[in-house]
C-alpha cells in the first residue's frame, strides 16, 4: 500500500476511579489515537505511551514527536508497505517501541480492513473469548481494597491482580486471602518497586499461592530477577524487562522469567507480541496479555492477540467500564467472565464519531509529501 497519510489525535479520557501504582496516580487518560489512510480506507493505532515516563523512559508527548519527526516520513515515504515491513522500515530508529507499535497497529487495521479480515484470523485465534482479569491499584486502606475488590469478584473478574510496593505488599495479599478465601487466582504487580534487599518480603509471599509476582526489580535488570527467582517458590513474571523478543530470549535463557506478561506496545508493536507468545510456547514459558488503560481500540486488539494458544493464563483485558465512563468504540463488555474475541475486519470495532470528538484534544494530519 501507499499511504496517503496519518492523523496523530490526542485523546483525554477520565478515570472513573485513580490508579495508583508503585511509579504514581492516573485520574486522566491521555491518549495518542493514530489514524492511517490509503485507497480511502483507514486503520487505527493507540499508543501506549503514558503522560510521564514513570512506567518507562517513553512518554505520550515524546512518541508523538519521534512519529511526527521520524517514523511518520519514514513509513510515508514507503511505495509498498505492509503490516508486516512497517518494522524494516522503523528499523533504523533506536528504541521509541511505543511510538513504532503505534504505527505499526494502524498500519495493520488499515490492511486487515481493505483485506476484510479479522485480526483473530490473521494471528491464528484459537478460541473466541478470553478470560477477564483486573489490575486493581494501590488503595488508600485495606478495607477499601477488600471492597473493591469484592466489587470486581462480583462483577465476575477471573483474576484478581493488586499493585504492590513497599510497605503494601504482604498485608493487602493475606487481606484478601482471609476476605476471598485461597481460590480466588490472585496476582501481584511490583512495577520495579523493589531491590533484592527486599526479598524476604517475596518469601513471605511464597506462603499465599499467588499465581505469579510481576517485574519486582528494576527493568534492566536480567540478573538479579534470576537470582529472585531462585530464591522464591512463586513463578516471577517480567512486564517492563521484556521490550523484544530478544529480550524475552535472554530472560528464559537466564531463568529470569517463568511467565511473561506481552504488551504489544512495550515490544514493539503485536507481529513482535506475536513472536514472543511463540518463542514462549515453544520453551515452555506461559504468557497473559498485559493492558496499559487502553480505549477499546487497543483493548479489543489485546483480546485477539489473548486468544493465541499460548496465553494460558488470564490477561489484564478488562471491560471499558473498569477505567472509563464512556469509550470512545462500543464498550468492551464483561460476560461471564470473559471478553469477546472482535470477528470483524480489521483489529475490532471502530471509534464512534461522536465520542471520539467529545474527548479529542487536538489533531494534526501527516501527509504524504
Ligand atoms: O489496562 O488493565 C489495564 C492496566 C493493567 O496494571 C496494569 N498495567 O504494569 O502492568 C502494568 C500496568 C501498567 C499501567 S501504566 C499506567
Ligand atoms: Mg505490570
Amino acid at each position: 500500500m501507499r499511504l496517503e497519510g496519518l492523523e496523530l489525535r490526542r485523546v483525554r479520557l477520565p478515570l472513573v476511579s485513580p490508579f495508583q501504582t508503585s511509579f504514581g496516580t492516573e485520574t486522566v487518560r491521555d491518549a495518542l489515537l493514530i489514524r492511517a489512510v490509503a485507497d480511502g480506507v483507514e486503520g487505527w493505532g493507540e499508543c501506549v505511551a503514558t503522560t510521564e515516563p514513570r512506567y518507562s523512559s517513553e512518554y505520550v508527548d515524546g512518541a508523538q514527536q519521534v512519529i511526527e519527526r521520524f517514523l511518520a516520513p519514514a513509513v510515508l515515504a514507503s511505495d509498498h508497505l505492509t503490516a508486516e515491513t512497517v518494522g524494516a522500515v522503523l528499523e533504523p530508529f533506536v528504541g521509541h517501541t511505543m511510538a513504532k507499535a503505534a504505527v505499526e497497529m494502524a498500519v495493520l487495521d488499515l490492511q486487515l480492513r481493505t483485506t476484510g479480515t479479522s485480526f483473530a484470523s490473521y494471528l491464528g485465534a484459537v478460541v473466541d473469548r478470553v478470560p477477564s482479569g483486573v489490575s486493581v491499584g494501590i488503595q488508600p486502606r485495606l478495607d477499601d481494597l477488600v471492597r473493591v475488590v469484592g466489587g470486581y469478584l462480583d462483577e465476575g473478574y477471573v483474576r484478581i491482580k493488586i499493585k504492590i510496593q513497599p510497605g503494601w505488599d504482604v498485608e493487602p495479599v493475606r487481606v484478601l486471602g482471609e476476605a476471598y478465601g485461597p481460590d480466588v487466582p490472585l496476582q501481584v504487580d511490583a512495577n520495579s518497586a523493589y531491590t533484592l534487599a527486599d526479598a524476604q518480603v517475596f518469601r513471605d509471599l511464597d506462603a499465599f499461592g499467588l499465581l505469579l509476582i510481576e517485574q519486582p526489580l528494576y527493568e534492566d535488570d536480567l540478573r538479579l530477577h534470576a537470582k529472585l527467582a531462585a530464591m522464591v517458590s512463586t513463578p516471577i513474571c517480567l512486564d517492563e524487562s521484556i521490550v523484544s523478543a530478544r529480550a524475552a530470549a535472554d530472560a528464559i535463557a537466564l531463568g529470569a522469567t517463568r511467565v511473561i506478561n506481552i504488551k504489544a506496545g512495550r515490544v514493539g508493536g503485536y507481529l513482535e507480541a506475536r513472536r514472543i507468545h511463540d518463542l514462549a510456547r515453544a520453551n515452555g514459558v506461559a504468557v497473559w496479555c498485559g493492558g496499559m488503560l487502553e480505549t477499546g481500540i487497543g483493548r479489543s486488539a489485546n483480546a485477539a492477540l489473548a486468544a493465541l494458544p499460548g496465553f494460558t493464563l488470564p490477561g489484564d483485558i478488562s471491560a471499558s467500564g473498569r477505567f472509563y465512563e464512556m469509550d470512545i468504540t462500543p464498550p468492551v463488555v464483561l460476560e461471564d467472565g470473559y471478553v469477546a474475541v472482535p470477528q470483524g475486519p480489521g483489529l475490532g470495532p471502530l471509534p464512534l464519531p461522536d465520542q471520539l470528538e467529545k474527548v479529542t484534544a487536538s489533531s494534526s494530519w501527516l501527509a504524504r509529501s
